[in-house]
């Protein structure tokens, strides 16, 4: 009987939406936004770059690095999440040249659920 099969097979797309769906919008963190913001273009170096989520993030689980264009790890390697505000991921970078630079994040939400991304700015 294969539209019995179907029916089963739409059922169980629905209910997975239903269940996962709300899950993945409660839990998972992203970000909110950024110091400096995604794509800027500053005109001087920041001496921290920092991301807002949207939820609490794990410490030890959490991590942001920053590279210039030719892909050279250019951060002083404390990144951290901030004590007092666990949805702030910080770290910090010496003076950096006009360029390129890419910010690369890894988060784990408290839910457990990892999630990251990258975005780059520009120091004119
Ligand atoms: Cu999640």
């Amino acid at each position: 009987m294969p539209s019995l099969k179907v029916k089963k097979t739409v059922w169980s797309f629905f209910l997975f939406f239903w269940i996962a769906l709300p899950g993945v919008s409660h839990g998972h963190a992203f970000p909110d936004h950024s110091d400096p913001r995604v794509g800027a273009t500053v005109s001087g170096s920041p001496s921290t770059v920092r991301i807002w989520f949207d939820g609490d993030i794990e410490p030890i689980f959490s991590t942001i690095s920053v590279q210039d264009a030719s892909g050279k790890r250019v951060d002083k390697g404390n990144g951290h999440v901030d004590p007092p505000d666990s949805t702030l991921l910080e770290v910090s970078v010496p003076p950096l040249p006009p360029g390129t630079y890419r910010v690369i994040w890894s988060v784990v939400a408290r839910d457990g659920h990892r999630t990251m991304g990258d975005y780059t700015f520009v120091v004119k």
